[in-house]
């Protein structure tokens, strides 16, 4: 009985210092609670707004990973079947058919192709397909762009999208067609 009594008493001693012990060493190791927004990646956005007389908008938006920038662009009100996209080098939409965003953003000297090719201009992102319902979506992650400000970042680019598919061969064009759709990436 008295055995007993004193075995309990030491493992409720052992108990408590387990506890103390592992509590002070949580809250030596635990980060301080970061302020919010400080760990968000950089990130950029484009509305796509209708040019050339279509009915396209949509939106872009970039942002920093581990594995390059997310590229991620959707859009409505296109017309059925398959549309280029690219990023083009000058953020400027102002023409009513958008030729005043340029040519494809190309900062590394590179010749027209798919994004998975080897060789292909940064702002070569292929091809999209909408649907009868007029939406359509494409999404990829490139080492080539960034958002944070450099020779290769995405801010102050267009985003376009094309009346035709990219053929992803011709140059330096991919063959496709007017701009139907168009944004500033800010
Ligand atoms: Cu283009
Ligand atoms: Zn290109």
């Amino acid at each position: 009985m008295m055995r007993t009594r004193v075995l309990v008493v030491i493992l409720s001693a052992l108990a408590f210092a387990a506890c103390s012990s592992s509590s002070s060493t949580t809250s030596t190791v635990a980060a301080p609670p970061a302020p919010a927004g400080a760990a968000a990646a950089p990130s950029a956005k484009a509305d796509i707004e209708a040019r050339s007389g279509s009915t396209v908008s949509g939106t872009a938006t970039f942002t920093e990973t581990g594995d390059g920038v997310r590229v991620s662009v959707d859009v409505s009100g296109a017309p059925e079947g398959v549309h280029a996209v690219h990023l083009h080098e000058k953020g400027d939409c102002s023409a009513p058919d958008a030729t005043s965003a340029g040519g494809h953003f190309n900062p590394s000297g590179m010749p027209h192709g798919a994004p998975d090719a080897p060789n292909h201009h940064a702002g070569d992102f292929g091809n999209m397909t909408v649907g009868a319902d007029g939406k359509g979506h494409v999404a990829l992650t490139t080492r080539m762009l960034t958002v944070s400000a450099g020779p290769n970042s995405v801010l102050g680019r267009g985003i376009i999208v094309h009346a035709k598919a990219d053929d992803l061969q011709t140059q330096p064009t991919g063959n496709a067609g007017g701009r139907i759709g168009c944004g500033v990436v800010r």
